[in-house]
This record gives structure tokens, C-alpha cells and sequence, in this order.
């Protein structure tokens, strides 16, 4: 129901997912589908992350992706996980991924659903026993169903998301979705190959004093983003930066918190990318009466204009985020 009430603790994702069927009265549980297409490969990947250091398949994979970064082999291998439970599912037409240059087309010519996805975000923590997480923003292909995927299909702005989400990969793994009725957050049990709810009706605190940002980079910010980080000093905060977007995301989320990438030398618009990272936590933030800005706009309102670009990202309590950007609003 629409109440967001909150369900019973310990319900599978399954029970779950079907019975908020009925916030779709038109559909006909395709989305329900591929959310549980999405759940398969996250316990894939999952059980993939924590034998990695076992099976020996850490380190480089000697290859770079699109981003030019060193390719982790569990990069790779969540990523063709989640095309390949994606493709298998039925419910995809085309795929968006931090390790692929282009669109994937998977040719699926009754598929109504477009995935943009960062399979593995926090790459560089892989090898150092470090939580990452996977990002996932689910939005409606807008050309007719068979015809080839159009570049229109797939920048479509963060408000047209129809649901979106992250898998993190931490001291337990856990699943945290949203299709637009609230944010419900599941806790993976393997020896059950379930995921159990155990998050119901997220909401972020509107006040917190954790601030996210790489302190490394200082002396690059602007001069709003650097009197902002003082004001948090002044008044105590802790710093807290796990190099793990959806870690420190998800932690903000359920304490309070702020986390920051702003414009710096080596990345003028932001390292993160709009797509399949910005957007997704963004909508995810809003559910949770959090916000997600660029500096200037909502993130959900920007017209992506290229596959790969990149935002810069506040996001984090409603407070917090609107404070900062009374200070980014100053320096102007
Ligand atoms: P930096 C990881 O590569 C990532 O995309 C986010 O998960 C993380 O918050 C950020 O980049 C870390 O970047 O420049 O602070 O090391």
C-alpha cells in the first residue's frame, strides 16, 4: 500500500516485492521480475566478492575500462553477471555500464526496461577487504517496444528513473531499493540464499554531524566547499570517508551525514557519474527525504548530455544539504 507502512521485519524480498505489486496497478510484474533479476545477480556477485580473496582473483586484470582505470577481475566479473542475469531475465532492451563504452543493445525486442549500473563501485577497495557496492537505476524505454535502442532511451533524466538502488557488499550484505513509494532496505542471509527485510520505510535523519569528503583534495575546492568543511569542524562534526560511495552513502542514510565530491583539478565536473551513480542514490535520497544536488540543481532534474559524464554530488540530510549550499551560494 501506499501508506509506506511498515511491513513486517523478516518478510523475504520475495513476499515483498509481490506484495507491493499493487502499487502498479498496470503493470504486469515485468519490474517485479527483473527487481528479482537484479537480486540474482547481486547473491552471485556476492558470494563472488567474498571468496575473492581466497580464489586468488583480486589484483589487476591487466585491462582498462572505459574510465582508464586499472580493471579489478571482480569488476569484471559482477559486471558480466549482471548483463548476463539482466539478459536472461527478459524484462532489459539496453544496458548502461561503468565498464562498457557504448550502450549494451541486448536485442530484446519485447523488453520495456533500460539498467544503467556501476557493477562494482569502490574498485580500488577490493583488494583491502574494504565494503563496494553495486548502483543500479531502472528507468522505461521511451521509444516502441522492437524498435533499436535510441540514444534518447538511455539519457533520460533521473526524475524518470522507475526505480533505483544499491547492493552493498559490507559486513553483511545488504539490498536497499526504491520504485518510488519509500526505501526499503533487505539484509542478505547466505546460508538461506535470502534476502530478508530488514530496513522498512528508510527515512534519513533530517539533521547529522558525519561529513563524507576526500580532505586529500582541499586545497583544490572551491571556496564555498572549503567554508562549508570548516563550518563542520567548528561545530565538531566527524569526518568519515570510506573511498565507497554506497558505504558512506548507506551510513549517511541511516545516521545522518553529508557526503561531498566537488569540483576539483583533476575532475573540473566531479569524479562521479550521473547515470549510474548520482541518479540513483539521488531518487533513492529524495524517498528518503534526503536531497541530492549538483551545487546548483536537483540531480534528478539534469539532462544527461553524454553516457559517461560526470556531477559533481552533495547529498545527505535535508539540513545539512541546504546549509552547504547557502555557503556555495556566498562565494558567488
Ligand atoms: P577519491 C570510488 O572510485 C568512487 O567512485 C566512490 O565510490 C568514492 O566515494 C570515490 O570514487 C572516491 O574517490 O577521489 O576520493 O579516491
Amino acid at each position: 500500500d501506499q501508506t509506506g507502512m511498515a511491513y513486517s521485519v523478516g518478510t523475504t524480498l520475495d513476499r515483498f516485492i509481490k506484495s507491493k505489486q499493487s502499487d502498479f496497478p498496470f503493470a504486469s510484474g515485468e519490474l517485479s521480475q527483473l527487481l528479482r533479476d537484479i537480486a540474482l545477480a547481486a547473491k552471485i556477485v556476492n558470494r563472488e566478492t567474498n571468496r575473492a580473496g581466497l580464489a586468488n582473483i583480486g589484483g589487476a586484470f591487466g585491462q582498462t575500462n572505459v574510465q582508464g582505470e586499472e580493471q579489478q577481475k571482480l569488476d569484471v566479473i559482477a559486471n558480466i553477471r549482471f548483463i548476463r542475469a539482466l539478459s536472461k531475465g527478459g524484462e532489459v532492451c539496453a544496458i548502461v555500464s561503468e565498464e562498457e563504452d557504448a550502450v549494451i543493445d541486448l536485442h530484446n525486442t519485447s523488453g520495456k526496461y533500460v539498467v544503467a549500473i556501476d557493477p562494482l563501485d569502490g574498485s580500488s577497495n577490493i583488494d583491502v577487504n574494504i565494503s563496494i557496492g553495486t548502483i543500479f537505476s531502472i528507468y522505461r524505454r521511451i521509444t516502441p517496444a522492437g524498435s533499436p535502442i535510441q540514444m534518447e532511451d538511455v539519457m533520460q533524466p533521473g526524475s524518470k528513473q522507475v526505480a533505483a538502488g544499491y547492493v552493498l557488499y559490507g559486513s553483511s550484505t545488504m539490498l536497499v531499493y526504491t520504485t518510488g513509494f519509500g526505501v526499503n532496505g533487505f539484509t542478505y542471509e547466505s546460508s538461506l540464499g535470502e534476502f530478508f527485510l530488514s530496513h522498512p520505510n528508510i527515512q534519513a535523519p533530517k539533521d547529522g554531524n558525519i561529513y563524507s569528503i576526500n580532505e586529500g583534495s582541499e586545497l583544490e575546492w572551491n571556496k564555498g566547499v572549503q567554508d562549508y568543511i570548516r563550518l563542520c569542524k567548528e561545530k565538531g562534526y566527524s569526518a568519515r570517508y570510506i573511498g565507497s560511495l554506497v558505504a558512506d552513502f548507506h551510513r549517511n542514510l541511516l545516521k545522518g551525514g553529508i557526503y561531498i565530491y566537488p569540483p576539483t583539478q583533476k575532475n573540473p565536473n566531479g569524479k562521479l557519474r550521473l547515470l549510474y551513480e548520482a541518479n540513483a542514490l539521488a531518487l533513492l535520497a529524495e524517498q528518503a527525504g534526503a536531497i541530492a544536488t549538483d551545487g546548483k540543481q536537483n540531480i534528478l532534474s539534469i539532462q544527461p548530455e553524454s553516457l559517461h559524464q560526470r556531477t559533481p554530488l552533495i547529498i545527505g540530510s535535508e539540513k545539512m544539504v541546504q546549509t552547504a549550499m547557502e555557503y556555495f551560494a556566498e562565494e558567488k
